[in-house]
This record gives C-alpha cells, sequence and structure tokens, in this order.
C-alpha cells in the first residue's frame, strides 16, 4: 500500500509514489474509504476487502496496542474487484485524536475523491460518536459552491452489534431504524447540526452490522474464517456494491490521472485558501482531462496525415528530378475529412460524461489545429513548388516549362489556405513537424 497523505509541517502533503500509481491507471477507477474514532478497527476492516492472498506488505497497518496505528492516508497497491467496480481502498487516521487541526481537511478530501466513504463505530453510534462526527460539518464548511453532488455515498459500519430492533417494528430492518429514527432524527439537542451535515450531505446512505468477531475469527484475520463474523461481512460486501452502482450512475467517472489531479488541487487549496471552491476544482480537473484526450487524438490524426502528405508530396531531395510527380490534393484533403471525423468522433465518446463547456473548449481547439495541420501540409507543398521552379529557372528554359506545367497541374494557390498563423495552444509545433517531413532533406542548390 502506499501513504497517500501526510501531514507535516501544518500542511497535507500528498505522497508523490501514490499520485503516480493513480496516474498510471488509465481507466476508471472507484474509490471506496474509510473513516471514524481511533482504535475502531477501520484498518482491520479495510484489509479484509483485499484478496486473501495479499502479501502482508500489501496490508493496511493494523495494531493491537492503546496507541494510535494509521497516521495520515493511505491506499491500497492496486485495485479490488467489487461487483463491476476496480477499487483502490483508502484507510485514514482515526479522528479524535492527537493534533486534530488537519482532520477536517482530510475529511474534505476523502469526501471529495470517494465514491463511498465507510464511517466505522464500535457497538453503536450515540452522541459520542456525533460529537466525533462534527468534523464531518467542518470539512462541509470548507467547501464552497458545494451542490452536494458529489459527496460519496455513506455506509456506517457498525462493529460488535448487539442491539436488537424495538417490538412492533415489522418490516424495517433493524439497520435503517438505527440509521434514520435513533441517529439522524432531529432531537433538539446540540447534535442536530451534524446530522443535518450528515443528512444533506450523503443523499445515499445505509447503515450494516457486524457481529463480535470470536478470537479464532480475529486471529485468523484479514483471512475470513466460515461463520457469523463472515456471514456479515458478506452482507457489507453487497451493500458497498449496491452504493458503487448507485454512485456511479449518476455521477461523472474518473480515471486514474483525474483522480490524481483532484487529490493534488484539493490538497494545493486547502493548504493555501483553507478552503476548495468545488466549481473551479472540478473544471480544472475535467479540462485537464479533455485537453489529454484531445491532444492524444491529435496525435493520432497528425500520423495518418503525415502518412498521406508523405506519399503525396514529394522530398525536396528529389527536385533536382523535375518535373515533379503531380500532387493529388484530393487525396490529401480526403485524408483530413476523414482522419478529423474520426478523431472528433472518439474525443466525443472518451469524455462524454464530462463538462460540457470542458468539452467544447478542447473540441474547438482540436477542430483548429486539425485544419492548421492541413494548411500547414498546403503551406509545405507551396514552398517545394516554388524551390522547383527556382531549380528549373538555373537550368534551362526547357525545364522551366516543364517545371512550370507540373506545377500549374499539382500547385492550385487557391485551393489552399493562407499559412498557419499559430495553433490553438495545445499542439504547436505540429505544421513545423509536417514541414520538417516534406521538406527534408534541406533543398538542393542548382
Ligand atoms: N472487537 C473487535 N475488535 C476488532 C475488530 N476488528 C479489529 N479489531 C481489533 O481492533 C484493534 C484495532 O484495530 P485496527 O484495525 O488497527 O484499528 P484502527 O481503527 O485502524 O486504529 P487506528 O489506525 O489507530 O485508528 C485490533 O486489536 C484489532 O484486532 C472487530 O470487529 N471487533
Ligand atoms: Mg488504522
Amino acid at each position: 500500500m502506499y501513504r497517500l497523505l501526510r501531514f507535516q509541517d501544518e500542511r497535507l502533503c500528498v505522497d508523490v509514489q501514490a499520485v503516480a500509481l493513480l496516474r498510471s491507471l488509465p481507466k476508471k477507477v472507484t474509490l471506496v474509504g474509510v473513516a471514524g474514532v481511533a482504535r475502531s478497527g477501520k484498518s482491520s476492516l479495510i484489509n479484509l476487502l483485499l484478496p486473501e492472498d495479499t502479501p502482508s506488505e500489501e496490508l493496511f497497518c493494523t495494531g493491537d496496542s492503546s496507541e494510535s496505528c494509521t497516521a495520515g492516508m493511505w491506499m491500497s497497491a492496486r485495485p479490488v474487484t467489487i461487483g463491476d467496480h476496480q477499487v483502490l481502498l483508502i484507510d485514514s487516521e482515526g479522528l479524535a485524536t492527537g493534533n486534530t487541526t488537519h482532520h477536517p481537511g482530510m475529511l474534505c478530501v476523502l469526501s471529495m475523491i470517494c465514491t463511498v466513504l465507510m464511517i466505522n463505530e464500535m457497538r453503536q453510534i450515540n452522541v459520542t460518536s456525533l460529537t466525533n462526527l462534527e468534523t464531518l460539518t467542518a470539512a462541509r464548511d470548507m467547501m464552497r459552491g458545494d451542490s452536494g453532488a458529489h459527496w460519496p455515498a455513506l455506509c456506517f459500519v457498525v462493529r460488535d452489534h448487539r442491539l436488537k430492533l424495538p417490538e412492533g417494528l415489522a418490516g424495517t430492518t433493524p439497520e435503517s431504524y438505527d440509521l434514520e429514527e435513533r441517529v439522524l432524527k432531529p432531537q433538539s439537542d446540540r447534535h442536530d447540526e451534524v446530522r443535518q451535515t450528515i443528512r444533506e450531505c450523503f443523499t445515499l446512505r445505509e447503515m450494516v452490522t457486524l457481529t463480535t468477531p470470536s478470537d479464532a475469527e480475529l486471529d485468523a484475520f484479514p483471512r475470513l474464517e466460515e461463520g457469523k463474523f463472515k456471514k456479515s461481512f458478506t452482507k457489507l460486501k453487497e451493500v458497498l456494491e449496491s452504493l458503487l452502482e448507485a454512485k456511479s450512475r449518476d455521477s461523472c467517472t474518473f480515471d486514474g490521472p483525474m483522480l490524481a489531479d483532484l487529490i493534488e488541487n484539493l490538497v494545493k487549496d486547502l493548504n493555501g485558501a483553507g478552503v476548495v471552491d468545488i466549481p473551479s476544482l472540478t473544471q480544472v480537473v475535467h479540462e485537464k482531462r479533455c485537453q489529454k484526450e484531445c491532444q492524444f487524438q491529435f496525435k493520432t490524426y497528425e500520423t495518418a496525415m503525415v502518412l498521406e502528405s508523405g506519399t503525396q508530396i514529394p522530398a525536396a531531395g528529389l527536385l533536382s528530378s523535375l518535373p515533379g510527380k503531380a500532387i493529388d490534393w484530393t487525396k490529401i484533403d480526403e485524408t483530413h475529412q476523414r482522419e478529423s471525423e474520426l478523431a472528433l468522433d472518439r474525443y466525443d465518446q472518451a469524455i462524454h460524461s464530462l463538462k460540457p463547456d470542458a468539452r467544447e473548449k478542447f473540441r474547438k481547439d482540436l477542430q483548429k489545429d486539425m485544419q492548421h495541420l492541413l494548411d500547414g501540409v498546403k503551406e509545405s507543398a507551396r514552398q517545394i513548388h516554388k524551390a522547383r521552379i527556382q531549380a528549373a529557372e538555373r537550368r534551362d528554359g526547357e525545364a522551366l516549362d516543364e517545371a512550370r506545367d507540373a506545377s500549374d497541374a499539382t500547385w492550385a494557390p487557391s485551393r489552399c489556405a493562407p499559412p498557419p498563423q499559430g495553433f490553438a495552444g495545445l499542439n504547436r509545433g505540429s505544421v513545423r513537424m509536417v514541414c520538417e517531413v516534406v521538406t527534408d532533406p534541406p533543398l538542393e542548390q542548382g
């Protein structure tokens, strides 16, 4: 596993290795995190979600002593499969322990990056739990322009649970009764604010109870022995799966690099102004993704165009063997037409779930850059023909006429756009590259 975040010199620090791991995951990846008070079995819980054959060095650190074990935030070394989802698991430092100044910031990061957040509690959620969860209200207060849409689904996991449902509540599950009636219903006391935070931020929420593991079961962790505990844990996995399913249906999907950008920018904002402006943060992340897709699609288009123009436009080294072969402009135009449409289609498909204004901005840039590349190809052909005529002039009249004929047949200035005036800002240098391909080696004299 990797340390994702630590608190040092009054600042949250993102770990480069964890970010590099995220950047190496080009596919959609979902984060499931755990938070809760110290020494409540959070790391043990998250270890149970890892595959049974996980090497011990990839397990989250757990401890038996009364001292806190996990510091900062940690991330599993590789994604695990939960239902149809590739999930990276995030463990976090216990709330209400030691220096707590960074806990709201840490919860803010967890809430922003996770699709499902588990809040782990021992035995029951009581007023002490609610007091500890006031950190959530502080985290919410750090977010500006918060529409609530980015909050994860919440799964309260109550460990060593023994409480029974009151009589006469047929049709209600103990979990939903406990959560909605006992925990979240306003009581006109000082905990109403945190109850309201939970209700407003986590519109999708569930509670799962785990039985007390026997000593043998606990000793076997993170392996699950057949028995009551395993049964209750299987129920937790099912609930996680359904929350992941529901949450990823209504929110935009992130790949590893987007999550890396999100975390880096989040932490920068929290260390700077101490607040996060959600609309501008998401805009930055979406724009970066669109820009990357735009650059990728441009490269594919460029490769096709360089290939086509390489066969159509003779290299300048061949100018001495005048007259040159006529250039088939139709072929170049057709290639541009076909490849640019394909590039735009692929671009649209790859980022369809992102913000429309970010998509549109880079779509326009992609169109502009592809047009500029076409113009560059044509301009470079114009230069070659000019050089051909000059070379012929230095030889004799007959060759000059031949060159002019060839030039007239192949070079129709009216069909060509003026020389490119520069790129939209994405792919500077690409025209130069095409020009180099078609004019290399340097023009011969005489
Ligand atoms: N009773 C009980 N103990 C558990 C359970 N799961 C884990 N433990 C024990 O709880 C202790 C603490 O476990 P950790 O997983 O390190 O707890 P944590 O919440 O990650 O602790 P910090 O990182 O220090 O906040 C260990 O001794 C575990 O064996 C459980 O379901 N019930
Ligand atoms: Mg821990």
